[in-house]
């Protein structure tokens, strides 16, 4: 059977952590959709790993891991990545397998990023300018190149043909020639080509059947989700969101497998909220107290540093990605930030234009939408910090955590209070 773990929020809800934690119990770990865009951060013998394409199993013996073909696949950062796996001594060629149906994204990809971010100017969605949205562009516009076109002797024609139609669109930017894009794009080739024969080396394998055949042999496999359920491209705060769908239903598509094979659907939430890059975040705080979620949290992207923005918890929008993906468990994330708060809030309804609803509404802007606070009480910070089984948290720590459940109507599993292994205690 597969189990699908997925981000509820924005992103960074701590999904990389969590999947190092289980992982142990499956034989097969898979990402499904996005891609160098991703950033899961793991702690592996006190070393920090951030994994931007790899799936976060890759450090346990007896995982094996699959690229997905959902998945976007730069082949350099994927070459660097591997590279730093590598050395830690992991052992690629016998755990790590890629679907040959999986996108390549090319130079010329993260060029038409920049150029069309650029000309967005302060409307921008914050992209992490990794190619993303531009590959799965040709996707669906049927001109992508696929990680198994590579291994073909005209690949080379067919990647110079997608970039002559990619310089025709990047030549319709009246600020190309000051912009650097282009000499971005000749450095970015000469690693891309080295990259790809590396690539070629790699377990490139069809994936559907490679997982089918697993799951008809009774193998356990848990699909790993990037990014989170808000930037989903049908039910996030389009545009404002990634290009990949990052719910439930994605899965299917994005391995190959049908409906029935799913069973449980972990939801991993923050005890707060943040949110990186553009777009309307209604429970985003403006204040000191904002200031302090991310200084505690220490809230910066993995990929690409920036500072992300903080906020408390909206219910709202986790009662409404839980339904999109069919949530059956969650787990609750970095609750040791809250330990420093003497109150802490969660957001139960949004006002919008006057009216109060507990649903999303089709338009969310940075200014249409209030949100109703419910406010509890804050706890002891030692006693929170030196629990080690979940009884022994503070009271007040667990009566927030059951408001969750009663409002969302599903469990709280477990509650991840610190970035170590044993630093998650199960309810
Ligand atoms: P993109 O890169 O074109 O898919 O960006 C579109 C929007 O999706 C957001 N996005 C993310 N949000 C949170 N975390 C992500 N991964 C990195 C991380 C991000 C980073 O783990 O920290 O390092 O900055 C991620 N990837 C995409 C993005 O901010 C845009 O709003
Ligand atoms: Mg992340």
């Amino acid at each position: 059977m597969i189990d699908v773990l997925l981000g509820l929020q924005w992103g960074d809800e701590g999904k990389g952590k969590i999947v190092d934690y289980f992982a142990g119990k499956y034989d097969v770990i898979a990402r499904f959709q996005g891609g160098p865009n991703a950033g899961h951060t793991l702690y592996i013998n006190d070393k920090k790993v951030v994994l931007h394409t790899i799936p976060s199993g890759v450090f346990h013996k007896n995982t094996v891991n699959l690229i997905g073909n959902g998945v976007v696949l730069d082949p350099v950062t994927f070459r660097k990545e591997c590279d730093e796996v590598t050395a830690l001594g992991v052992n690629l060629k016998a755990n790590l397998f890629i679907a040959e149906r999986t996108h390549v994204i090319v130079p010329t990809h993260r060029a038409l990023d920049k150029a069309s971010e650029t000309a967005k100017g302060h409307e921008k969605i914050g992209s992490t300018l990794k190619g993303i949205g531009p590959a799965y562009m040709d996707k669906t516009g049927r001109n992508g190149l696929r990680v198994g076109d590579i291994l073909s002797p005209d690949f080379k024609d067919k990647y110079e043909k997608l970039k002559a139609k990619h310089m025709h669109l990047l030549q319709g930017y009246d600020f190309l020639a000051e912009s650097g894009i282009l000499e971005d794009v000749a450095a970015w080739e000469k690693d891309f080509f080295t990259a790809v024969d590396f690539l070629k080396e790699m377990n490139i394998v069809n994936g559907e059947y490679f997982l089918n055949e697993k799951l008809k042999a009774g193998q356990q496999v848990l699909a790993e989700g990037a990014q989170g359920s808000m930037l989903d491209v049908d039910f996030g705060t389009y545009p404002f969101v990634t290009s990949s769908s990052t719910i439930s239903a994605g899965v299917c598509t994005g391995l190959g497998i049908a409906p029935k094979w799913i069973r449980e659907v972990i939801g991993v939430t923050k005890a707060y909220c943040t949110r990186v890059g553009g777009g309307p975040f209604p429970t985003e705080l403006h204040d000191a107290t904002g200031e302090k979620l991310r200084e505690i949290g220490r809230e910066f992207g993995a990929t690409t540093g920036r500072p992300r923005r903080c906020g408390w918890i909206d219910l709202v929008a986790l009662d409404y990605t839980c339904m999109l993906s069919g949530v059956t468990q969650l787990v609750m994330t970095k609750s040791d930030v809250l330990d420093a708060f003497d109150e802490v809030y969660a957001c139960t309804a949004y006002e919008v234009d006057g009216t109060t609803t507990r649903q999303m509404p089709f338009q969310l802007t940075n200014t249409n939408v209030k949100p109703v606070w419910e406010k509890h009480n804050g706890w002891s910070n030692e006693a929170a910090a030196n629990s080690k089984h979940y009884n022994e948290l503070p009271g007040e720590m667990k009566a927030f955590v059951k408001a969750v459940e009663d409002y969302l109507h599903v469990p709280v599993k477990f509650v991840s209070n610190g970035p170590g292994r044993d630093q998650i205690l199960e309810q």
